[in-house]
């Protein structure tokens, strides 16, 4: 993942020059060394995989015969599928297009905090923080500063002391460290450990909206299709604690551009934050709190 990207660069060669292929190749990579739920299909049964890719492939060729579909549609399909592979944009494509209605269903019977999608740009392991931290960002970090701080309690009400708050987001260029070059391997990542109350204050920068990258096979797609590339900015979010379900999240900020029409259709209301602007007057600050249900 990170062991193929060049080591830091000056500071005038700032992750512009990300690529579609070094980002999806990296995404790629990330997937098959931890895939979400860590399964495949070898531990999937037969029947059910009968029934769900013949409906799959029956809803595929009702679309063909409905729209008269033709050889050089078919054709250009087939080069753009080829691409995407090409490219590792399949992490991207399945994370951004498909993945809100897995989480739609997997979500259904949870009480606690709302979740949503994962999408392709977690690591596991950031460093460890202790409850009141600050993430690993450079020196001169650009973006309005945020203070986002909480609790973690279970549905019960209990306070889930050292519980844990991974984190991880853009910064205020839209990029992902370990996913775009020339940033420090941690930036804006971190495990925050929770305090005996199940509090946490963590310090950072608000993100920018997320471009999905224009010169790869999804941006091919969203210019063949005259559609836009844009996500809402973010902050990633897992929060989990001993004998509870871990919840995969992301938070938005109110007004926000692209927070009504996500290209991946992972808003909802519950995840929208309306920070105040900061008691020392330095940036924004907001509180939310997560519920988690019980393992
Ligand atoms: C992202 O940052 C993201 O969160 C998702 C879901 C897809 C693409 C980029
Ligand atoms: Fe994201």
């Amino acid at each position: 993942m990170s062991t193929d990207q060049p080591a830091e660069q000056p500071a005038d060669q700032p992750a512009e020059q990300a690529t579609a292929a070094a980002s999806g190749a990296a995404a790629t990579e990330r997937f098959r060394t931890h895939a979400k739920q860590n399964s495949g299909t070898t531990d999937t049964d037969t029947r059910r995989v009968d029934t769900l890719v013949s409906e799959l492939l029956a809803a595929t060729h009702a679309v063909i015969r409905r729209h008269q579909v033709t050889y050089a549609e078919y054709d250009a399909l087939k080069a753009w599928l080829i691409q995407v592979g090409q490219d590792g944009e399949w992490p991207l494509f399945l994370d951004v297009w498909i993945e809100h209605v897995v989480e739609e269903v997997a979500g259904e019977s949870r009480e606690g905090s709302k979740g949503t999608i994962e999408g392709p740009y977690y690591v596991p392991d950031a460093p460890r923080l202790p409850a009141d931290a600050t993430l690993p960002m450079r020196d001169d970090e650009e973006g309005t500063p945020l203070l986002f701080q909480g609790q973690v309690t279970s549905v019960d009400g209990t306070a889930l002391a050292g519980a844990t708050v991974e984190m991880w987001h853009a910064d205020n260029d839209g990029y992902y460290a370990q996913f775009a070059p020339g940033l420090p391997e941690w930036n804006l990542r971190g495990t925050v450990i929770a305090d005996d109350q199940g509090n946490f204050r963590i310090h950072t920068i608000e993100p920018a909206p997320y471009r999905i990258p224009t010169d790869g096979s999804c941006g091919r797609l969203i210019a063949a299709a005259g559609w836009h590339a844009w996500r809402p900015a973010h902050l990633h979010l897992k929060v989990s604690a001993p004998g509870h379900q871990r919840v995969t999240t992301q938070l938005y900020f109110k007004g926000g551009s692209h927070v009504q029409d996500d290209i991946a259709s992972a808003v909802k209301p519950e995840l929208i934050l309306d920070p105040a602007p900061a008691a020392d007057g330095n940036g924004r600050d907001v509180t939310y709190d997560f519920v988690l249900d019980k393992a």
